[in-house]
């Protein structure tokens, strides 16, 4: 089964949406293989949005991702890279659909709430970051059968 690697942002930590967010998961069926809230230090941001550095909105956008905790996840489930990008919508919030979490949520793209890997290659690069292996859980669920 596939894994990703998803977080609350700071913005939706301070709002009170991480419940609201991780419950759109897991009544999808998506399974949560590991999860915390942590802050994310200066150097952590550096090598997470290492691919927009350089870009205009890339200090302002390590200044606020390290700007209070996120709640940090590894989910699993068929297709869980994609699946959770169609359920996040598009980066900014004024262009993603509603029933989308950044469309029902989110008004700016410099706080769109919820951030998901683009891509296996991303996903597993990011959930090296973030978790170490004894942090992600193997375990079944016996409504696994009901779902996949
Ligand atoms: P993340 O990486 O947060 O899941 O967002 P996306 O994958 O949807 O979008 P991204 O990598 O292009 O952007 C990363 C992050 O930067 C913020 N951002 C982006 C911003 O503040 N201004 C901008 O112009 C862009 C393009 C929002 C998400």
């Amino acid at each position: 089964m596939e894994r990703t690697f998803a977080m609350v942002k700071p913005d939706g930590v301070q709002r009170g949406l991480i419940g609201a967010i991780i419950g759109r998961l897991e009544r999808r069926g998506i399974k949560i293989a590991a999860m915390k809230l942590m802050q994310i230090s200066p150097a952590l941001a550096a090598e997470h949005y290492q691919e927009h550095s350089g870009k205009p909105f890339y200090e302002g956008l390590v200044d606020f991702i390290t700007s209070g905790p996120v709640a940090a996840m590894v989910l699993e489930g068929d297709n869980v890279i994609a699946l959770v990008r169609t359920m996040m919508g598009a980066t900014d919030p004024q262009d993603a659909g509603m029933g989308t979490i950044r469309g029902d949520y989110g008004i700016s793209i410099a706080k769109n709430i919820i951030h998901g890997s683009d891509s296996p290659l991303s996903a597993n690069r990011e959930i090296a970051l973030f978790f170490s292996p004894g942090e992600i859980l193997d375990c079944s669920r016996s409504i696994d059968r009901w779902i996949f």
